[in-house]
């Protein structure tokens, strides 16, 4: 029995606030409604597609911010959601990026399951996936629909994937701790959740592509969205070569230091990481759990992040190239994910919100849009390029979470106003314009309507 609902689960009673255009009740009741229909579209027996045109499986980290804005309407399909992800854990506990549905025609998405052809090797589980993962924001997202959504079964269900998701944290921080530094590496940039950053610029360039070029392939994305939109062909041929890399190494990783071409601890993969330690913590209280060794590792974590990826030269965090040993360059906003780490020092949240509020983010009480992807006034800004300066729903949602976490409230409260008033202008959409507004990609995109519903309910 569900013994807390959301208020706004009623349409046209969302609790308004904020300064956004069409921050009125019903109004909201109209974004409420709009944001359900999405994700009832893209419902699929167990789990949730990210769209049904480009993206027709199931992904990892979608799949977790999904479960949150299920959790105001459907928390049974939340929770269902959670766990055919977890399904497809490997017995190392990887937690792969794509759970493929075997139903799809294989050319739906490229690439697909006989790319990966993960079912030959050892130690993963019966249906096809990816061998990659994604950032680690279940136990997060566990916890959020939990918090939204209290129940025994609620509570059942975080007592049935806490085991998985400590198990995704300790392939993390063991076998993926390749620069010894007590952070997760990831092995190519779809393991970033921003696959076509500029921060992955300097790493990739030293990705031979030819041998990629050469094998042929044909990529799906760009029947389905505008190429301009999307990453280049070299970019994707790089995609190819690192995924095939990992493929011939039977996917293990095991001397990935001596042989992967892609090698990157990520701010936000490993803020996520800590993150996901401090929500782990709340899930083992809630099940009579240990808390301790959470905590424990949450604080080394945090401490990493400190150490190995703050810049004080620019006064911003940067992803680390271990292939080079350097931090690199370009400031995206991957810079201000560790804002979500609930003890970050006071000193290094008020260096995140300088780099926040500064012309390159434009993060205020009263902005006209959400963040951008990347730093507005950077030569190789691209507004439409995915990931290049578009903004997206999640990672407004992830700073968001990490302002209130910090006691900013005025400016949790922008960014709130700013990310409903670009649903109300432009919907459900992947990614919008980041002046303009206007939506990119997808037009019915699950994670921007879950998180949708999880700001409306606010
Ligand atoms: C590759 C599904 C995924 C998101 C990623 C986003 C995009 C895939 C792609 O779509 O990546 O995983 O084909 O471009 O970058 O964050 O999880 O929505």
């Amino acid at each position: 029995m569900v013994n807390r609902t959301a208020p706004s689960a009623l349409p046209g009673t969302a609790p308004s606030g904020g300064a956004a255009d069409g921050d009125t009740p019903g109004e909201h009741g109209r974004l409420w409604q709009l944001a359900r229909a999405t994700l009832d579209g893209n419902w699929e027996h167990d789990h949730t597609v990210p769209s049904r045109t480009l993206y027709p499986h199931q992904w990892s980290w979608d799949s977790a911010f999904v479960a949150i804005g299920w959790a105001h309407i459907r928390p049974d399909r939340a929770w269902s959601e959670l766990t055919s992800l977890f399904r497809g854990q490997w017995r190392d506990g990887r937690v792969p990026h794509i759970v493929f549905n075997p139903v799809v025609p294989g050319g739906a998405y490229f690439p697909g399951s006989g790319f990966w052809a993960t079912t030959e090797v050892e130690g993963t589980p019966p249906m096809a996936t990816s061998g990659l993962v994604q950032p680690p924001v279940h136990a997060l997202a566990a916890w959020h629909a939990y918090r939204r959504a209290r129940s025994d079964e609620g509570r059942a269900a975080l007592r049935r994937l806490y085991p998985g998701l400590v198990a995704q944290q300790r392939y993390l921080a063991t076998r993926r701790d390749v620069g010894g530094g007590g952070l997760a590496s990831i092995v190519h940039p779809w393991e970033s959740g921003l696959d076509n950053s500029p921060a992955w610029d300097a790493p990739l360039s030293a990705v031979p592509a030819e041998a990629a070029v050469m094998r042929g392939y044909r990529r799906r994305d760009t029947v389905h969205a505008a190429p301009a939109h999307r990453p280049t062909d070299l970019d994707y041929a790089r995609y190819v070569a690192i995924v095939t890399a990992y493929r011939a190494a039977g996917y293990r990783d095991e001397g990935l230091a001596d042989r992967h071409p892609f090698l990157v601890e990520c701010p936000l993969f490993n803020s996520a990481m800590g993150a996901a330690e401090q929500a782990l913590a709340r899930i083992a209280g809630e099940i009579g759990a240990d808390p301790g060794p959470h905590r424990e590792r949450a604080a080394r974590i945090t401490e990493a992040v400190l150490t190995r990826l703050y810049d004080p030269q620019t006064g911003t965090f940067h992803p680390r190239d271990l292939n080079t040993g350097r931090l690199t360059p370009a400031r995206t906003v991957l810079g201000l994910a560790p804002l979500i780490l609930p003890d970050l020092p006071a000193r290094y949240v008020e260096a995140v919100l300088v780099e926040a509020r500064s012309a390159r983010f434009g993060l205020a009480v009263r902005m006209a849009r959400p963040l951008p992807s990347h730093d507005r006034t950077a030569a190789d800004f691209e507004p439409l390029r995915y990931w290049r300066g578009p903004t997206w729903m999640n990672v407004n949602w992830l700073v968001r979470q990490g302002l209130l976490g910090h006691g900013q409230d005025r400016l949790a409260a922008g960014l709130h106003a700013s990310m409903i008033g670009l649903a109300a202008t432009a919907g459900c959409h992947e990614y919008f314009h980041p002046d303009t507004g206007a939506g990119l990609g997808s037009p019915a995109f699950s994670w921007t309507a879950a998180l949708l519903l999880d700001v409306l309910a606010d």
